[in-house]
């Protein structure tokens, strides 16, 4: 009966396992970061899905540079207008959102 009871535990944990790996990579995810000042952006920690298609929004107060880190991905801002960028999130870990001039951290993308 033990034995069973643990085949059991492993085959649920497996399913749940493959489930949590398959069904959420590679959608689509659209983020939409807010920065003011160039000190602060909102949402401050976006997050995806390693294989996701993502659509970053980017809209700035200020002129400036926003600067992905671990995808260098650049966008040159405008005061007042929006910037897309798409790209594949084929990296997993924890990447720095930069304000280049200053290098302020505004905040994190992070791929699971
Ligand atoms: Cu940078």
């Amino acid at each position: 009966m033990i034995a069973v009871g643990v085949v059991i535990v492993f085959v649920v944990a497996g399913g749940i396992l493959i489930y949590a790996t398959t069904s959420h990579s590679g959608q689509n995810v659209t983020i939409n970061l807010n920065v003011t000042g160039g000190t602060k952006m909102n949402p401050d920690n976006p997050t995806a899905h390693q294989n996701d298609k993502v659509t970053i929004n980017v809209t700035s107060d200020t002129d400036g540079e926003v600067h992905l880190h671990g995808y260098d991905i650049h966008f040159h801002t405008k005061a007042g207008q929006t910037l897309t960028q798409k790209f594949t999130a084929d990296k997993t870990g924890d990447f720095p959102i930069e304000w280049e001039s200053t290098g302020t951290e505004l905040g994190h993308f992070q791929v699971t």
